[in-house]
């Protein structure tokens, strides 16, 4: 989705600008001018060759990072939870001042060099202490960089996301009828991201969203894995499926789904799933009769046929 930069660790810059440095100053010295020229010339290569390299490396990190303004709302809100935006502006700040005052310092140093007022030794070490620095920026630029490439791959397609509390049947309801390789487990919290399936029908191309389980609780004390769950519905969904779970505990479940009908403005559907394990219509009906006010489905995940019943119906396409 991003071409995202190589970043270097702040070890990795300084021992590859050094020996590409010291490679190109040995170059130098093994021509047959004389002694001081030879000596001279090895200590200007090594300098700009070093902080040249150091300069490039640092600049494609400041260039080629996106910047969080470049990103979808959705992705802004998805990358904060999990990343602070401020560290990350920050960071990049610091890239930026360290390669500036690098390559100011190998400009300088090279102009001693050729006044012969120095070797040029001093730069190596200052350049060093200087990345040192960064060190945590790069670091933290790194973990950016994998919350970047997980970022799930959206599209501006009709969208349902399937939402309720854990272990209810949401993933294998989105696996059955996209077919994508999301995972399955028998206990809750399998789901900790995003997970986008597709599935076209006549020509549509329909986006179907897993998202990660949720429990009723106040908003502030959701963690990082639910509220991604909720940024989703929020910027994403175009209509909501919950599923309720018959075999635990119902009222919660229900409770959940009042509040997520009050916080999302769209359709919102009511799905109880797992029918095959219940032994009478007793607790269904039960439940149907404290949702009267949603549309039911009654289904069976496990059964592709059934999902697809269910999202054609919401999406009333018979
Ligand atoms: N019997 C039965 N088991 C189901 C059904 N749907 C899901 N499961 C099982 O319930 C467990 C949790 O399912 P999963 O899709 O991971 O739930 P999620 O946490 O909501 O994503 C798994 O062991 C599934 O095989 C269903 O319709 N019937
Ligand atoms: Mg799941």
């Amino acid at each position: 989705m991003f071409k995202l930069p190589y970043i270097p660790t702040a070890e990795e810059l300084i021992d590859n600008a050094f020996r590409i440095g010291s490679r190109e100053a040995k170059k130098a010295r093994s021509t047959r001018k004389n002694r001081n020229v030879r000596l001279k010339q090895s200590d200007f290569r090594r300098v700009e060759v070093a902080s040249k390299f150091i300069e490039s490396n640092l600049k494609s990190v400041v260039k080629n990072f996106p910047s969080f303004n470049s990103l979808s709302p959705f992705q802004q809100e998805l990358l904060n939870i999990q990343v602070d935006r401020n560290r990350y502006k920050k960071s990049l700040g610091a890239v930026d001042w360290c390669l500036k005052k690098i390559s100011a310092l190998g400009r300088s140093e090279i102009a001693s060099i050729r006044r012969n007022q120095s070797t040029g030794r001093e730069f190596l070490g200052r350049t060093a202490s200087l990345i040192k620095r960064i060190k945590k920026d790069l670091d933290f630029l790194v973990e950016v960089k994998n919350a970047m490439k997980n970022l799930p791959a959206v599209e501006d397609s009709p969208t349902l996301v399937v939402a309720g509390f854990p272990n209810v049947g949401k993933s294998t309801f989105v696996k059955n009828l996209t077919g994508s390789n999301i995972e399955v487990k028998p206990y809750p919290f399998t789901t900790k991201s995003i997970m986008v399936g597709r599935l076209t029908i006549r020509h549509i191309r329909y986006q179907i969203i897993d998202s990660p389980g949720l429990l009723e609780r106040p908003m502030e004390e959701r963690n990082k894995i639910e509220l991604q769950a909720i940024t989703a519905l929020k910027h994403l969904a175009d209509k909501i499926l919950f599923l309720i779970d018959p075999t635990q505990e119902v009222e919660p479940q229900l409770k959940l789904l009042d509040e997520i009908t009050k916080l999302f403005k769209v359709e919102v559907y009511a799905g109880i799933n797992k029918t095959d394990v219940l032994e009478t219509n007793v607790v269904i009906e039960d439940i149907e009769g404290m949702i009267s006010g949603y549309r039911v489905f009654k289904l069976t995940a496990n059964d592709t046929e059934d999902c697809m019943r269910v999202f054609k119906a919401v999406f009333a396409l018979s």
